[in-house]
């Protein structure tokens, strides 16, 4: 890791710095010790089913985040899915803002067939976006599984995309992403049956026991009610409402990042599997070395 170069913004050198974070050779240990005064980036989730619009409404939010002159960091897990048709996102903000790129850096990250440690992972790039001054990180995730969830999880805000042809919400709430979610969008506006869709949400989300979130009805093709859209984002960085499932969901995220970070975790398999300590044993020698930094 080059430090200078880093600190001067070098992308290179951020690109290999993330590489390494990725694959698990840097931790955020060591990211502070380079780094001992950090800045906190305000970052913001992206999440719903494939082919929504989270792409089309991210490169408006991001155009936006531009217009202010903030730094901004995109991170795309698992983006676009041959099945959705989507155009990738980072194709697309490079072709539209390539006058601002010095302000703009896109990443895309894989959690296909990877184990807890991603998300972990992405809570460090976080740490070292924010500590090479980027304000504003938005990840977008397609919101289907618990992965998915963890990973919108360790973003500040999460925004749920829903469109009138996403299918059921009930799939969103067994995800637990209503819950979790601070803003809703029924994107896709200029289609029949949006409104429905809102009005269905909204319905919904009055059985929630948390604080409901409001519900924007967009269209990223048409480029409508983003006025709205905005002010709402800036009012929660401002008022941000805690969430008691999304601490939940934090806090267990959190334990099982030390679980698996943990580094003597390859042992401690190897004797479970060979049947020389029990469950309840292992949990005790991990507990004897846990310590949070
Ligand atoms: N009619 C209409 N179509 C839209 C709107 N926003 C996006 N789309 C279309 O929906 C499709 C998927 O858009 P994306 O932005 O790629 O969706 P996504 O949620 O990022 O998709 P994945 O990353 O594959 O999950 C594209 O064909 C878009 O043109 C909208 O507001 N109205
Ligand atoms: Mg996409």
């Amino acid at each position: 890791m080059d430090i200078i170069k880093l600190k001067n913004g070098d992308r290179r050198s951020l690109s290999k710095t993330l590489t390494m974070i990725e694959k698990g050779d840097l931790k955020s240990a060591d990211i502070k010790e380079f780094f001992p005064a950090i800045n906190e980036a305000e970052v913001w989730a992206i999440t719903g089913s494939p082919g929504v619009g989270k792409s089309c409404i991210s490169e408006h939010i991001i155009d936006n985040w531009l217009q202010e002159n903030k730094k901004i960091a995109v991170l795309a897990v698992d983006p676009s899915s041959p099945l959705s048709g989507g155009a990738l996102l980072g194709d697309r903000i490079r072709i539209s803002n390539s006058d601002n790129s010095d302000n703009l850096f896109y990443r895309s990250l894989a959690t296909r067939g990877q184990s807890g440690a991603i998300p972990s992972n992405i809570s460090d790039m976080i740490k070292l976006f924010s500590a090479l001054d980027y304000e504003k990180i938005l990840i977008e995730t397609v919101g289907a599984g618990q992965a998915e969830v963890r990973v919108a999880s360790v973003s500040k805000f999460i925004i749920l995309v829903e469109a009138p042809d996403s299918g059921d919400i009930l799939q969103a709430e067994k995800a637990g992403l209503m819950e979790l979610a601070d803003i809703i969008v029924v994107n896709k506006s200029d289609l029949e049956r949006a409104n429905e869709k809102a009005e269905q949400l909204k319905l919904a989300l009055q059985l929630s026991e948390n604080e409901s979130p409001n519900v924007f009805l967009i269209s990223a093709k048409e480029k409508l009610g983003f006025k709205d859209l905005f002010l709402e984002m800036k009012e929660l960085e401002k008022n941000k409402k805690e969430n008691k499932s999304k601490s939940k969901i934090s806090l267990s995220f959190a334990w099982e990042s030390l679980l698996w970070n943990y580094k003597g975790i390859d042992l401690i398999l190897q004797k479970l599997e060979s049947e020389k300590i029990t469950i309840k044993e292992a949990i005790n020698e991990i507990m004897e070395e846990f310590k949070i930094d």
